[in-house]
């Protein structure tokens, strides 16, 4: 009996773990969760022209991604998007920017067919 409860007690963070792996896990990996990024949140970047490059977790369907970039009063601004170096990363170049605020926004789409999305603030100089 003292061996059997000593077994279970040693079991419980067993059974745990496999909960979390079998259930949380593989889904949260399967999103495309934003790593690091060119520029950085809140970076002080040189202009006129910028090289954008955004890593994720996992691979995304880069035909189906959007990226935004908008100026210090919301005007979109063009991009022109890259070939990615890696199915995991979405490139685009900006041209022409001037000394000001900027806010990048994407929208990935990961492999498991679900969306995330995000903005990065940045400042030229
Ligand atoms: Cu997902």
């Amino acid at each position: 009996m003292t061996a059997g409860r000593r077994l279970l007690k040693h079991r419980t963070p067993l059974v745990v773990c496999f909960a979390f792996l079998l259930g949380s896990a593989p889904k949260a990996l399967a999103h495309a969760i934003l790593v690091r990024s060119t520029p950085a949140q809140h970076a002080v970047e040189h202009g006129p022209s910028l090289s954008i490059s955004l890593h994720y977790n996992s691979r995304i369907d880069a035909r189906r991604c959007s990226l935004t970039l908008t100026n210090a009063a919301g005007k979109p601004l063009p991009l022109v998007l890259q070939t990615p170096a890696s199915p995991a990363e979405l490139d685009a170049l900006a041209q022409g920017l001037t000394p000001g605020a900027y806010m990048l926004h994407w929208q990935a789409l990961a492999t498991d067919g679900h969306i995330t999305r995000g903005e990065i603030p940045f400042t030229v100089q």
